[in-house]
């Protein structure tokens, strides 16, 4: 025994305390704060029972997708039956779209209370990584805080990855706290993104608490990719339009907290409004604290980020982790539901930037399923920002894939976003500002400013050629692009008609 009186346990026993079909909810939020160990040793537990013929398959929830060692490393194991609510692991997304595995893809904001609810599954057993715990069941989280909470109140049993790599000081930028269920709710009281209205730890039962496994190990995030010119120039749109935006008084002078998606689009927006001389130093309220957002914060362009999760490369995370007198006191780390709580997001007037596969000309976005059919990662966060943000931007590049796929379509394949939520779309073509534009003069608008040029002049045909209606379709072309895809392996008109 320890000092903290929990059972030390090696990987491979806290793997072997979970049985075939258990419903098992890990800590993390990418990569950051992902159960490491345990995951790893149930993968290769799996691998040995299916050599031997027999079944083991778990249902697997997290906050959002995770590092390599649960998604990836399941999935190679062929051990993940069902997941929810957002992956990013090739494996594990070659399974769902092939019908191998289950997939429940969720709003973030929503997961929480939907255990809460009952709406899912009391998970049989929560792997959670934490940098401390104490004898009377006190768990500091460590680089995420994502469901973890709500989990670690539900669960009936829970192992704890003690991870010495992360600092204990980690405690100082988390915020927990849980939602009680209506009708016993109050109103959020979060007025700024760095207001904290919890504790730094969450309170579990210590005998649920059935052992702690030790390990010392990075979260292993790649840093971010560099900006290439696509990203710059879509960047270069949404700055101007910010700008423009602040100059007419629509954003106020001390401007807005801003959340953007992951990738390289919101790394070249915020190094473009961080270098900006015009833009005043702003907030965040976001759901992951990203790589670009360091150095903005030690310039004092960021004052301070609300987020779920400290996804950053190892070499950042080090840096932040070693001055937490200077870092601590300018994040606050929340649960999911609480980082992209609807509520609190419309109060702030938060400025939402994410990106999509592909938007079409009624104004609609899908974020999630190539084709209508081939999920890609799931709606994760968008839809909670884009629906209650202050200002609703969405990005893509034009074209995908040497120019074979068109971002802009007639009509998504599959709607995750729509016309009603979504105010601007953007390309490195050009910016569409939707507001206030009726359905005719919306479409022509994101065809002419948004679509390549490869593609515009079809976009424009199928548009003013569709018979009249507050909305103009033709009902046996609106797929038409994605038909020469799929028969094709390219949208443009002139491959698919052999011209
Ligand atoms: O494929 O990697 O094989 O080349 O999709 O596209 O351009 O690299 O962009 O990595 O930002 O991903 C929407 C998936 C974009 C992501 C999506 C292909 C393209 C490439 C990736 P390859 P890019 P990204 C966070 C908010 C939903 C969740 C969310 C996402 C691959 O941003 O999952 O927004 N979003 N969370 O070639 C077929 C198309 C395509 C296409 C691109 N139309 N058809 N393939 N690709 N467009 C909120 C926070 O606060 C962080």
């Amino acid at each position: 025994m320890s000092s903290d009186g929990f059972a030390r346990l090696t990987a491979d026993e806290a793997a072997a305390l979970i049985p075939d079909n258990a419903f098992v909810a890990f800590s993390g939020f990418t990569p950051a704060g992902a159960a490491k160990a345990v995951p790893r040793a149930l993968a290769e537990r799996a691998e040995r029972a299916h050599a031997a013929g027999d079944p083991m398959r778990f249902r697997v929830l997290a906050g959002a997708s995770t590092g390599d060692d649960v998604d990836e490393r399941l999935a190679q194991a062929e051990a993940i039956a069902w997941r929810a609510p957002y992956q990013s692991s090739r494996t594990l997304r070659k399974q769902i779209n092939a019908q191998q595995a289950e997939f429940v893809e969720l709003h973030l904001s929503n997961v929480g209370q939907m255990m809460a609810f009952g709406f899912l599954p009391r998970p049989d057993v929560a792997v959670v990584e934490a940098t401390d715990v104490t004898r009377d069941g006190r768990v500091y989280l460590s680089t995420s805080s994502g469901v973890t909470p709500t989990v670690l109140k539900h669960a009936d049993r829970v192992v704890i990855e003690l991870n010495r790599r992360h600092t204990p000081r980690l405690a100082e930028m988390h915020d927990v706290a849980i939602l009680p269920t209506p009708p016993h709710r109050s109103p959020i009281p979060i007025h700024n993104p760095l207001d904290r209205i919890g504790t730094p730890f969450i309170a579990v039962d210590p005998d649920r608490i059935v052992g702690v496994v030790e390990t010392d190990e990075a979260d292993g995030l790649a840093p971010a990719a560099p900006m290439n010119e696509v990203s710059e120039r879509i960047a270069g749109h949404i700055v101007e339009f910010l700008l423009a935006e602040l100059r007419a008084g629509r954003i106020p002078p001390q401007f807005l907290p801003l959340q953007a998606g992951v990738g390289n689009v919101a790394n070249a927006v915020l190094s473009g409004l961080g270098s900006h001389p015009d833009v005043p130093p702003f907030s965040m309220y976001t759901e992951v604290f990203q790589d670009s957002q360091v150095e903005l914060m030690r310039s004092g362009k960021l004052l301070g980020a609300s987020t779920s999760a400290l996804a950053l490369s190892d070499g950042l995370m080090d840096e932040v982790c070693g001055d937490v007198d200077f870092f601590g006191e300018r994040i606050v780390m929340r649960p999911t539901e609480f980082s992209n709580n609807p509520g609190v997001i419309r109060r702030l007037g938060v400025i939402a930037i994410n990106t999509v596969l592909e938007m079409d000309l009624v104004g609609c976005a899908n974020s999630t399923h190539v084709c209508g059919t081939q999920v890609m990662n799931g709606i994760g966060g968008s839809g909670d920002f884009v629906r209650n943000s202050f200002l609703s931007i969405l990005v893509s590049p034009s074209t995908a894939k040497n120019g074979a796929i068109s971002a802009v379509v007639p009509l998504c394949s599959h709607v995750d976003h729509n016309e009603h939520s979504v105010q601007v779309l953007v390309t490195e073509q050009g910016l569409a500002d939707l507001r206030g534009l009726g359905s005719i003069e919306r479409s022509r608008v994101i065809a002419e400013r948004c679509a390549h040029p490869s593609y515009r002049p079809y976009l424009l045909e199928y548009l003013e050629s569709a018979p009249k209606g507050h909305i103009r379709q033709h009902l046996d072309r609106a797929f038409e692009l994605h038909r020469n895809l799929v028969e094709h392996g390219s949208m443009l008109p002139e491959v698919a008609s052999g011209v």
